[in-house]
């Protein structure tokens, strides 16, 4: 279930002040506005709907700040509950964050995008042109997305526990959760599958040395037998916030979920100070990599707040902040000099040139074997 919030929680309790004394201002000077006169309007509200843990929170704060734009954010933790809730039609949201593919191209054949009015935001032109060029394919002329964040998709572990209770077990491949050998021995310590067809299918038929987008029923087939292979070893399959806590707490010792994720769980788990270390690893066979993009429904019931917000975003130091916060590396090369250096220069972060040559981005299936998949991924959760 989506976890729903108000505003994510703010990093140090001076920004919680502000929040409050900022309507307190608004609600004060309608007070004292002259009597007579039409009573002062509500502030403008956008809302957004974004990925958990995928903001830092002083970005949102400074936006109300700058334009007395309130801000409603809501998240979810995968692309399966984004899009259900979007499909249903009046999500009542300005802003949200698919991934290019499946999601947003789905969106964008739908009609259910509204284009960026770009005009309103100029700082698409911070983007990398590059990377832009990647989602164009299904946004000709990138009319109805910038890219947000991005990143691959993988394993996050606690070496020193998976050492000890699979020595001979290869660290930097799939195999590592994939072989029943390895994972009825650190079903031990715990291992967690993110609970999302899109993100993980794509991953399991390239480990297998198949088309990640493969609709062939012989390739699903393999690909339902090598998880069902492993499902009696996994404690659970959640959605991806549950097992960014698993891991930071090291609950588990071995997850398969997004970059970003795991390197906060490590920070987290550092900060924590209880001895658990916690590293990513993007498996040798090709890791999944994702873009993730602004985007505005066309029903959106703000949208001139929701360009101003994309602008805002798209500025080098709000994206910084941003990277800074999640781990996840952004679009905007002029934000890089404003990195931490310890973020800047993490290769799980920005990955080096040879895995991203590596690496792969998935496609969009068409319905009938959307439908194979969910099928599929209902009887792996259920275990049979
Ligand atoms: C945020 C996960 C977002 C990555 N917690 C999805 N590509």
């Amino acid at each position: 279930m989506p976890r729903r919030t108000a505003a994510p929680r703010p990093s140090r309790p001076g920004r919680r002040l502000g929040a409050v004394l900022l309507p307190l201002v608004v609600l004060l000077a309608a007070a004292l506005a002259p009597a007579g006169r039409a009573p002062a309007q509500a502030p403008p509200v956008l809302n957004v709907y974004n990925w958990s843990d995928y903001i830092a929170p002083e970005v949102l704060q400074r936006f109300t700040e700058e334009t007395g734009i309130r801000v409603r954010y809501d998240v979810y933790d995968s692309l399966e509950t984004l899009e259900a809730k979007l499909s249903a039609g009046r999500s009542g949201y300005d802003v949200i964050v698919p991934t290019s593919e499946p999601t947003f191209a789905r969106l964008i054949r739908a009609g259910a995008l509204r284009p960026l009015d770009r005009a309103r935001i100029p700082n698409l032109a911070n983007l990398d042109p590059a990377l832009m060029r990647r989602v164009e394919r299904v946004d000709p002329g990138n009319r109805h997305g910038a890219i947000y964040l991005w990143g691959t998709t993988g394993l996050g572990m606690r070496p020193d526990r998976v050492r000890e209770l699979a020595p001979d077990a290869p660290l930097d491949s799939f195999d590592l959760l994939m072989r029943p050998e390895n994972a009825r021995r650190l079903a031990r310590c715990g291992i967690m599958v993110m609970d999302s067809a899109t993100d993980v299918l794509p991953m399991v038929l390239r480990w297998l040395g198949r088309d990640p987008d493969s609709t062939e029923a012989a390739d699903l087939r393999a690909a339902e037998q090598a998880l069902m292979a492993i499902r009696p070893y996994l404690r659970a399959i959640p959605g991806s916030g549950a097992i960014m806590d698993a891991l930071a707490t090291g609950e588990v010792c071995l997850a398969m979920t997004y970059s970003g994720d795991v390197i906060q769980a490590a920070a987290r788990a550092r900060q924590a100070g209880r001895g658990v270390e916690i590293a990513y690893v993007a498996p040798r066979e090709g890791a999944q990599l994702a873009f993730d993009m602004l985007a505005v429904p066309a029903d959106a019931p703000n949208p001139e707040a929701a360009m101003a917000f994309i602008d805002f975003v798209l500025r080098p130091e709000m994206m910084a902040a941003i990277t800074n916060h999640t781990r996840y590396p952004n679009a905007v090369p002029a934000s890089r000099p404003l990195l931490a250096p310890e973020v800047r220069d993490d290769p799980n972060v920005y990955p080096p040139a040879e895995v991203l040559a590596n690496s792969f981005v998935a496609g969009t299936p068409p319905p009938a074997a959307e439908r194979l998949r969910t099928r599929l991924w209902s009887r792996f959760k259920a275990g049979r």
